[in-house]
């Protein structure tokens, strides 16, 4: 490595203003006209690698800094950006990040449902997968129901993958989401034998997934591009492996503390195997809150498909939140519309809806304490 990554400044990637007529010739000279087109697969420390003319001969991986003008704009996984100066993806080569392009979609969150300030998590993205261990560690109606509302707030597609069947059975924690129009996939170790069925010892292993539940994720893959998201330690990275042949660090969860480490600590595109041009999935690394405090409450309701309905006969100006009187949400759910799971359904939306920051640990209770 010629020149350390912090020997670069912001003043390195001031953008010069073209002279009319003057087409740059040299490399000192950048202009917008000679962008090429990047997807960003990866940021870290304020270095943004862009895989350019994806496809071709030509195909290579390009690292960049962002123009000063942009600062304030955070570009994340799944973006496509223009890039000018040396976008060759030599060897310690730097291009310049000069723009943005519109977004088909963008997922956000907020750090808890007070802050305000939204984070862009990944541009682009056409599918969620909402992943989720069946235990170890436990998984949270409340994490899943908030990345719900986040995917249908932003236009993408969900899908829930539920990891460590082995451990565990997941009917319980399904029995949740069966009147919704969710796909569910359902995962194993291979082996399990290996997988270490004492749910506190799989610390280490590097799970060597079960094939039916891979391809049929595979299947969603096809032209599109899918982020895994869910805690630390569920086992995002070891799908993705599978998926794509990538070796990301996996990890184990610590039997004390029930919680993952952070084995991958950026968001990364890769091209998954075996796909059609385009498919790329976009492994994430654990987050521990998903705050919604940038989705606006009738986009919440609209997330919960198997109760809006129940509004149709509610008051003007009614909420539906756990203050309201004679919600037509109640009604619905009390007459079975929702099905089994509709009063804990009913319980989460309520939750989401109110603005208490104290609620976001109580609705994570863990599931299957009556088991
Ligand atoms: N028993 C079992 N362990 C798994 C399974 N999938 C992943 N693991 C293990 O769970 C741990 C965490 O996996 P990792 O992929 O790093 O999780 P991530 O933090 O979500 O990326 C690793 O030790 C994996 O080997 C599974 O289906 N069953
Ligand atoms: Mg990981
Ligand atoms: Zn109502």
């Amino acid at each position: 490595m010629a020149r350390s990554t912090d020997s670069w400044d912001e003043s390195d990637v001031r953008i010069r203003p073209n002279k009319k007529g003057s087409r740059p010739r040299t490399k000192d000279r950048p202009s917008h006209d000679d962008a090429v087109t990047g997807r960003i697969i990866t940021v870290d420390r304020g270095r943004y690698t862009a895989v350019v003319a994806e496809g071709t001969d030509e195909e290579r991986t390009v690292i960049a800094a962002r123009a000063r003008e942009l600062r304030r704009n955070p570009v994340v996984a799944g973006d496509f950006v223009s890039l000018v100066g040396n976008v060759s993806g030599e060897p310690d080569t730097l291009a310049r990040l000069v723009k943005i392009q519109d977004r088909r979609t963008l997922l956000r969150r907020s750090a808890d449902d007070t802050d305000p300030i939204e984070r862009a998590v990944v541009a682009n993205a056409d599918q969620l997968v909402v992943v989720v261990a069946a235990a170890n560690p436990e998984p949270r109606t409340g994490f899943i129901d908030r990345a719900l509302v986040a995917a249908y707030d932003a236009g993408i597609e969900p899908l829930l993958l539920i990891t460590k069947a082995d451990i565990k059975d997941p009917a319980e924690l399904l029995a949740n989401y069966r009147h919704l129009d969710l796909p569910v996939i359902i995962s194993k170790t291979a082996d399990a034998s290996a997988s270490g069925i004492d749910a506190r010892s799989d610390d280490g292993l590097s799970a060597r997934l079960d094939g039916p539940a891979v391809a049929e994720l595979h299947g969603y893959l096809d032209g599109r591009v899918t982020v895994m998201l869910g805690h630390s330690g569920v086992g995002k990275s070891t799908m993705v492996n599978a998926l794509t042949g990538a070796e990301r660090a996996t990890g184990g969860v610590n039997a004390v503390t029930g919680r993952g480490r952070h084995t991958s600590s950026s968001a990364l595109a890769l091209k998954v195997t075996d796909a059609p041009a385009g498919s790329w999935i976009i492994d994430t690394p654990g987050i521990r809150s998903f705050g919604l405090a940038h989705v606006d409450p009738d986009r919440i309701l609209r997330s919960f498909p198997d109760l809006a309905p129940g509004t149709e006969d509610c008051e003007r100006g009614c909420k539906h939140d756990a203050t309201a009187v004679n919600c037509g949400v109640d009604a619905w759910v009390q007459a079975g519309h929702a099905g089994p799971s509709g009063p804990a359904r009913l319980a989460s939306l309520r939750r989401l809806l109110g603005t208490d920051p104290r609620q976001e640990a109580q609705e994570t209770k863990e599931l299957g304490t009556v088991s």
